[in-house]
């Protein structure tokens, strides 16, 4: 089936980088999103996230003609779905955070009116097991006329996979080309049809399975890492409590040719390992009971640092009876999720500092490379390595940001390092 027309719904962090991979091999690819903001910026052939070499695909694939952004979909020979999956609110202490899968379902239902026999519709976004069914069902309700593969098997009019998404932020357009993929086909001519479409940029394997183990796979990979990293965190809190070197420690283990201990840190941030594995939790809560508590271990981990804060203040007080707790002065290092990024969002750093910007009374500084301001509501002041140094009585490391690893520890008194830099 030749696919001339792609469509892409959702043009964040992974439709934008997968609609240029597209553009870039000449194909015509219409990209869709609700945000005019964002429509505009592309259409101008710029980018509206940070991700390198994204920009050089999208104003070559927008001058070219190969790329455009619309607001309403319009026909296509295969549509990707790459919306968010967030969590709904959490309304009860201690309650399971469930999907949201509210930007799914209004692609769906937005693709619904102009899907047309022979298209492909891929589910990329990251979700719980049995959504790509559920999507074909919002599609075969609106399309009567129509057939599904839940219906009509490998016989049906319109073929449905997912295929989730698995590239690291900041590597977006290497591993989009490089990794291995996932093709989760609701029939075996839907996989069929989905290597073909992915097979036009990815030169990595294309495994073909069904769509609920490619949902669960995408799930398991991030529970997984967190899983691990809860690991890692909890053996710093334990080696605090024993006066143990957690680094060492971790260090001399993973000598060990079968152990491969994961580094710990201030908690686990962005917009994948803190949430995926509560999808998976929600859907069985009796029986997903390690990575529920690997969920809750990183997420503790935030809070054991603050603690660890506070401990510092009241110790410089008593080393220096002549302060008051407002001319204590505390600089963080690193506010973003992780090393050599400018992402702040879901960032247990930003966390950290701005809970310190709330309890305490002095000064916060905040040292990030990455980025040139902060919001001004914040009450954090950016400044330079070398400020920090000659201005904090406490320094917090939070990010193991190379720039932080070539200067070494500041000579400040009292250091805590999260993520043992300067140890
Ligand atoms: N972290 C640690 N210790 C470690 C490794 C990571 O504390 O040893 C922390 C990081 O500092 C960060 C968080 O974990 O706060 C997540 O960072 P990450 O680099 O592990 O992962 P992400 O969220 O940037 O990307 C992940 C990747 N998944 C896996 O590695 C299994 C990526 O391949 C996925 O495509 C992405 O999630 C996604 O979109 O799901």
């Amino acid at each position: 089936m030749p696919f001339n027309t792609i469509s892409v719904i959702g043009l964040g962090y992974i439709g934008l980088p997968t609609a240029a991979m597209f553009a870039s091999r000449k194909k015509s690819v219409v990209g869709v999103d609700i945000n005019q903001k964002t429509i505009d910026t592309i259409n101008a052939g710029n980018i509206h996230i940070i991700e390198p070499e994204l920009d050089i695909f999208v104003r070559a694939a927008v001058s070219e003609g190969f790329l455009r952004a619309v607001m309403q979909p319009e026909q296509a020979d295969a549509f990707l779905i790459a919306v968010p999956t967030p969590f709904l609110s959490i309304t009860k202490e201690g309650e399971i955070p469930r999907p949201d899968l509210r930007f799914i379902e209004s692609a769906s239902k937005a693709i619904a009116p102009v899907i047309k026999k022979g298209d492909l519709i891929v589910l990329e976004s990251t979700s719980p097991v049995g959504t790509t069914e559920q999507v074909a069902q919002w599609l075969a309700d609106i399309r009567p006329d129509l057939t599904f593969p839940q219906t009509h098997g490998v016989k049906s009019d319109i073929r449905i996979a997912h295929c989730p998404e698995r590239v690291l932020p900041g590597h977006v357009v290497r591993e989009l080309i490089e990794n291995d993929r996932i093709i989760g086909g609701m029939t075996e001519k839907c996989s069929e049809a989905a290597i073909e479409l992915y097979r036009i940029f990815v030169e990595g394997e294309c495994m073909v399975t069904n769509a609920r183990t490619a949902e669960m796979a995408k799930l398991t990979e991030n529970a997984s890492r967190d899983v691990s990293i809860a690991f890692a965190n909890e053996l710093s809190i334990i080696c605090d409590k024993l006066e143990i070197n957690v680094w060492e420690l971790i260090r001399l283990a993973n000598q060990h040719p079968r152990v491969n201990i994961l580094q710990p840190g201030p908690g686990v941030g962005g917009h994948c390992i803190a949430v995926d594995p509560w999808f998976i939790v929600s859907s069985v809560p009796s029986e997903a009971k390690l990575i529920r508590t690997g969920r809750n271990v990183n997420d503790f981990k935030p809070k054991w640092v603050i603690e660890k804060i506070k401990i510092a203040i009241a110790n410089f007080l008593q080393s220096n009876p002549k302060k008051r707790v407002g001319d204590i002065v505390i600089a963080c290092y690193g506010l973003s999720f992780k090393p050599d990024i400018d992402d702040l969002r879901e960032s247990p750093s930003m966390l950290i500092a701005q809970n310190i910007a709330e309890f305490h009374k002095g000064k916060i500084l905040g040292v990030e490379p990455n980025i040139k301001e902060l919001p001004t509501s914040l009450n954090i002041e950016l400044v330079s390595i070398d400020d920090a140094e000659v201005r904090a009585d406490i320094a917090v490391l939070l990010v193991d940001h190379k720039e932080f690893k070539i200067s070494g520890a500041p000579n400040i008194k009292i250091i805590i390092d999260t993520k043992g830099v300067w140890l």
